[in-house]
């Protein structure tokens, strides 16, 4: 088995390896160079020996009753989750234990717990299997495919490579229009990482766009469809209960889920419950036969501060719970999503309360934006959110780009997001004391301190606006090895001086300590001989 890191090579003739999400496509030019695009990456998991079938569910009678067969047999499964709870290791836990480098049987009991999931549909072998989950690395995921204008297979597919080399670990195929199936094709016969979806989009395009005209019969083969595909986690917003809706009418930006508002339109056109929460068993049922991962949508998420925390919000939370034990006793993984707009002093809330009734499922939250003011800047707005959440226990982000609110986003839009959310997870990853976190920082900042440049580009998140930016002012390649940089210029660069006074030190013989004293009382005798004035008069030659 090979698992996949990013080697980089230090100029000091050391190497740091780092978390990969690129796939083979690191260092390609394109992806098509990569490979044929038309034949896809190899179904590497296709060969890994998994374990067979085993119960759905830890105790027969939570089966029997959720599935209302009355039989005392629990139904037999192959998913990451009741493969964990009956105590067997994977192919893919021994890959994510390495990939992370942390022991097979947290990987084990976190997936077993329900803390932690897996989204590895059988029919996606072409993934690297990865997790999400508190106790393990925090994830982001980068939607794309957000247009209605389709292009060909090497530009979606391209979308994708591009989220990825920047460190997406799943990427969303939000794709509307006409070639949405072969579109999806395209991405997941291509992805090194798990694909998820917005079922319900597809589902509403086959209607032609009027959500009183779906039905549970055509969202259920929707459902299939993508399963067949390799899609492996779906947004389900089970939710959005008949009487959750008059809750957001009075709210400032009432809902603003797409998913959550084609749901609400449907249960008042009816006038009947939703379909997704009627049928729920049913597509439990369905999921479980392909390992297919939900990702309970928060279709009643605040769309603004004022709307944070509100009865709307967290009513659908509590009915998540109640699907999130439907759902395990189903043996399959569950993921639960989260707001949106909210306060920073209201953020740690959300994820208390999502622990105490959703049993721990890993959250999976969309920023949130602590502030709703600065559209255009909304990827820092939602980072500032997305930090202090993944602090508290957020396993997952998703991205916010600067075009939020505004516009599709481009290459660039979705490159800024991807960076901009790394910064939020990595910050989480360190205050949460993740062990290999700090590594990278350590490392760069000993480049940094050694003026070793090229290192410091090579370590940092997004080494070519590194370099870019470090150019601008010193293009010439002796630069590079510069003991300073244009920002304070040679005389006052303060790692310089540090550097200095640690030599200073060396050749005086002295510790640190005394030789700041030393160094301090030199300069201060300077300053008494040059009159002891702070403000000294104008030089007039
Ligand atoms: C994540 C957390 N809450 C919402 N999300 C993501 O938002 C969800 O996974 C999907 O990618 C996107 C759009 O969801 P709605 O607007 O249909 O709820
Ligand atoms: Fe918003």
């Amino acid at each position: 088995m090979q698992v996949p890191v990013r080697r980089i090579d230090l100029t000091d003739n050391t190497s740091f390896d780092v978390y990969d999400t690129s796939g083979p496509y690191t260092g390609y030019a394109s992806a098509a160079e990569c490979h044929d695009l038309a034949i896809g990456l190899p179904r590497t998991r296709d060969d890994w020996a998994h374990p067979g079938p085993v119960p759905a569910s830890a105790t027969a009678s939570a089966s029997a009753s959720a599935c209302g067969t009355g039989s005392d047999q629990p139904p037999l499964v192959r998913t990451q989750l009741a493969w964990a709870r009956a105590g067997l290791v994977t192919p893919e836990m021994r890959f994510i234990a390495a990939r992370e480098g942390v022991d097979e049987e947290l990987v084990r009991s976190e997936v077993a717990a329900g803390r932690a999931v897996i989204p590895a549909n059988h029919r996606h072998p072409e993934c690297e299997p990865m997790i999400i989950g508190k106790r393990f690395m925090t994830k982001i995921n980068a939607n794309i495919g957000n247009s209605a204008v389709t292009s060909s297979i090497a530009e979606e597919v391209e979308k994708m490579v591009w989220a990825t080399r920047w460190g997406a670990d799943t990427i969303m195929d939000l794709s509307t229009g006409s070639d949405i199936h072969a579109t999806r094709e395209w991405i997941l016969r291509n992805s090194p990482v798990p694909v998820g979806t917005v079922p319900i989009y597809q589902a509403l395009e086959k209607v032609g766009g009027d959500p009183a005209k779906l039905t549970w019969e055509l969202y259920r083969d929707t459902i299939i469809e993508q399963c067949e595909q390799g899609v492996d986690y779906m947004t389900v917003h089970a939710g959005v209960l008949l009487r959750y809706v008059p809750l957001a009418a009075k709210r400032v930006t009432g809902i603003v889920s797409r998913g959550g508002s084609i749901m609400a339109a449907w249960c008042l056109a009816h006038h009947r419950e939703s379909f997704l929460y009627t049928h729920f068993a049913e597509l439990c049922e369905i999921l479980a036969a392909y390992d297919v991962t939900f990702s309970l949508g928060d279709g009643l998420r605040p769309g603004s501060i004022a709307d944070a925390n509100d009865e709307a919000q967290f009513a659908e939370l509590r009915t998540l719970g109640e699907l999130t034990r439907i759902a395990k006793s189903h043996g399959v993984q569950v993921m639960i999503e989260g707001p949106g707009h909210v306060p920073m002093d209201k953020i740690v809330e959300n994820v208390r309360l999502e622990e105490e009734w959703c049993e721990e499922a890993p959250f999976y939250t969309l920023g949130p934006l602590a502030t709703d003011i600065a559209p255009g800047y909304d990827h820092i707005t939602s980072a500032i959110g997305a930090a202090r959440i993944a602090e508290a226990g957020t396993a997952m982000l998703c991205y916010v780009t600067p075009k939020e609110h505004l516009g599709l986003p481009n290459r660039d839009d979705v490159k800024t997001g991807v960076i901009t959310y790394k910064i939020a997870a990595h910050s989480a990853d360190l205050a949460k004391g993740h062990p290999r976190a700090q590594d990278r920082d350590d490392a760069l900042s000993k480049a940094r301190f050694e003026f070793r440049w090229r290192d410091q580009f090579a370590l940092a998140l997004d080494p070519d606006t590194a370099r870019e930016f470090h150019d601008e002012t010193l293009p010439a390649e002796p630069a590079k090895t510069a003991h300073f940089c244009s920002m304070c210029g040679p005389k006052f660069c303060s790692m310089r001086i540090s550097q200095d006074i640690r030599d200073y030190a060396a050749e005086h013989g002295l510790e640190t300590v005394q030789a700041i004293e030393a160094g301090m009382a030199e300069k201060s005798a300077e300053f008494a001989d040059a009159g002891g004035r702070v403000y000294l008069p104008i030089s007039t030659n």
